[in-house]
């Protein structure tokens, strides 16, 4: 096996590119399709102050690092979600990452800063867990970025991921689904730019990035992802894949030039009419709310019995096997 570039003996093949990479050319193909993504949406401009939204696995420390690496300000924000063991190893693994290379990483906890966590608030709601924790994440990282005057939060979010969502969206035509996950959302009403700089890059180039570049990230899934829809959206991808690699490839990014330029408005539409909510000052937009979803998921949760979080997920497992048998 052999490099495309250099001819020097390779350690990866990528079958959608139809070729062999050695350690150097493949990061260099890495760096190259996330600058790609970041010109062609203009994610950034090169002294914009960055905020890379942190859990540990293996995308968010890889834009973080590659980030670092082409020169831009990116600081870590890690969010502890009182996942049990899961969410105290991924944040030991963000802890190391940031501390060996003298980056700076802000934790916080919502057990301890906010008195729930991702387990109590699916109770407290009567969802799932994903629901609460997804809402959680995002008014959290919204809530840092304005108060540390970032100008744009990056996720890790990779092809694969994005691929499996617009499969999900595009199975019910969720317009309003499918034009939020545009690689970028523009700031507005108090909200801070969001973009995705890893569209471009598959879950398997991720993992590789990480074993050329020597970086400890947690592996386990979140054992609340059992049964989460997107998951077996990506296996049905990963299938096709198999048989015509590219193909994913193709889909999502063939919708990004495609289709973006049509969804570009959809979203700013949606969100006119926004107030402060009274407690913590975000933007809220829920009819007759002066409260935000998070202060109001807080101030119920925060007053329950914290929930274990095997309950959970042998409720959630409960739960599958019942849709099992009534064939849903
Ligand atoms: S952490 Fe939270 Fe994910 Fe776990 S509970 Fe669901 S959303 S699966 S990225
Ligand atoms: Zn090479
Ligand atoms: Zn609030």
């Amino acid at each position: 096996m052999k490099c495309r570039t250099c001819r020097g003996p390779a350690i990866i093949d990528l079958p959608r590119h139809n070729a062999n990479f050695c350690a150097e050319h493949f990061l260099e193909l890495c760096r190259r399709q996330v600058r790609k993504a970041i010109d062609d949406f203009e994610m950034f401009a090169p002294d914009d102050r960055i905020l890379v939204a942190v859990s540990g696995g293996k995308d968010s420390l890889a834009v973080w690092d590659i980030l670092v690496e082409l020169g831009y300000r990116a600081d870590g924000l890690y969010i502890g979600l009182g996942i049990g063991d899961y969410s105290h190893e991924s944040e030991d693994f963000a802890r190391r990452f940031a501390d060996e290379r003298g980056l700076t990483l802000k934790v916080v906890s919502l057990r301890d800063d906010h008195g729930f966590d991702v387990p109590t608030a699916a109770k407290a709601t009567g969802r799932v867990p994903c629901s609460a924790c997804g809402m959680s994440k995002r008014h959290l990282f919204d809530h840092w970025a304005r108060e540390g005057g970032y100008d744009v939060v990056v996720t890790g979010h990779n092809l694969d991921d994005e691929a499996a969502v617009l499969f999900g969206n595009s199975l019910r035509w969720d317009v309003e689904y499918l034009a939020r996950q545009l690689p970028v959302l523009a700031a507005r009403d108090g909200f801070p730019k969001k973009v995705k700089p890893l569209v471009r890059l598959s879950e398997r180039e991720m993992a590789a990035w990480c074993v050329v570049r020597g970086i400890d990230y947690i592996v386990d899934e979140c054992p609340m992802a059992v049964g989460n829809k997107h998951l077996g959206y990506k296996e049905a991808l990963n299938l096709i894949e198999e048989k015509s690699p590219g193909t994913k490839a193709s889909y999502y990014l063939g919708f990004l030039e495609r289709m973006s330029p049509l969804l570009a408005g959809v979203h700013e539409r949606g969100t006119a009419g926004l107030s402060a909510c009274t407690k913590c000052g975000a933007p809220t937009g829920a009819v007759g709310e002066s409260v935000c979803a998070f202060c109001r998921l807080a101030e119920r949760a925060s007053t329950m019995a914290p929930v274990p979080v095997e309950m959970v997920v042998k409720k959630s497992a409960a739960r599958r096997r019942a849709e099992k048998e009534v064939g849903r």
